[in-house]
């Protein structure tokens, strides 16, 4: 049953990955959609694709989830929409560094955007949704909310604070109908190991070698499960891995 049809979801971190593939996969519900990233110009290629595949409204707009400012800019030009859905799926590793030779800088990018832009986005977008008894909010985490690894204590910490936002939301609207949600993804092939990396592909190759990571279409269908639930019911939380893997470091390899 396809009860995502004529619905209006608003998904950050649309222009790569797992955000694009939700993006696409929701229009091809007939789901309406603002698709959010940085990059303008991949959003207003998606935004027009989309339309003209699927015979939806996508509005893209261009901000950055770090500024506060740039969203409650953004809040004001999309006043007029009532979203059913809010995806927060804007979200970075940067680098595998042990706590005694991390980078200040690497850490307040992964604390700003994976945390404080989900926070503000929530904070902007839940209000209307309580007010009207109705919506869905759903968080990008990671198996990193449920396990941390050497050289991923910043970046565990962040997920780990989505798994604490995620669990706090639901309890926060506690008596509505509103919905919240998150998925937990493990090793999926996207750009996110070629920003963790800084655009050194040998290292980003390395992490999905000799194994079959996930796909950023394999997680936006479990996206799309979540989403398309009856009203009545609430997924908390799935773990989804890929056959090969069974922790953040046990991944069988193929020589
Ligand atoms: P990608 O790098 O492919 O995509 C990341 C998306 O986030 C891009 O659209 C990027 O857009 C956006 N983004 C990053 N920083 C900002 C920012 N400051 N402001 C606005 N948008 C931003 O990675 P994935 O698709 O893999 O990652 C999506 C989510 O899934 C993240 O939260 C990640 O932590 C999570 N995840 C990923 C896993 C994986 O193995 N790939 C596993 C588990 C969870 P732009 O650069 O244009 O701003
Ligand atoms: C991303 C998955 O294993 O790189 O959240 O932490 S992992």
């Amino acid at each position: 049953m396809n009860r995502l049809s004529g619905k209006q979801a608003l998904i950050t971190g649309a222009t790569a990955g797992i955000g694009k593939a939700i993006a696409e996969q929701f229009a091809s519900y007939g789901c309406h959609l603002v698709i959010t990233g940085r990059r303008e110009d991949r959003l207003s290629r998606l935004a027009e694709e989309l339309q003209t595949k699927h015979k939806v409204t996508v509005l893209p707009f261009a901000f950055d989830v770090r500024d506060l400012d740039a969203i409650k800019a953004f809040k004001v030009s999309v006043q007029h929409i009532q979203f059913d859905i809010l995806v927060n799926n804007a979200g970075l590793a940067k680098r595998v560094d042990p706590i005694q030779s991390g980078d200040f800088e690497d850490w307040d990018i992964m604390i700003d955007t994976n945390v404080k832009g989900l926070l503000a986005m929530t904070r902007l977008f839940l209000p209307e949704m309580i007010e009207r008894n109705k919506g869905q909010i759903i968080n990008l985490s990671s198996t990193a909310a449920h396990e941390a690894y050497p050289g991923g204590s910043v970046y565990c910490a962040t997920k780990h604070a989505v798994k604490a936002i995620t669990e706090a939301t639901k309890k926060d609207v506690h008596g509505t109908n509103v919905r919240v949600s998150m998925v937990s993804p493990g090793l999926v092939v996207t750009e996110f190991s070629n920003v963790r990396f800084d655009g050194n592909q040998q290292k980003a190759d390395s992490v999905y070698k000799g194994m079959q990571p996930l796909t950023a279409d394999d997680i936006a269908e479990i996206v799309v499960f979540v989403a398309n639930r009856p009203e009545h019911v609430n997924i908390l939380d799935t773990i989804v891995m890929p056959v090969a893997q069974s922790s953040a470091q046990m991944v069988h390899r193929n020589e």
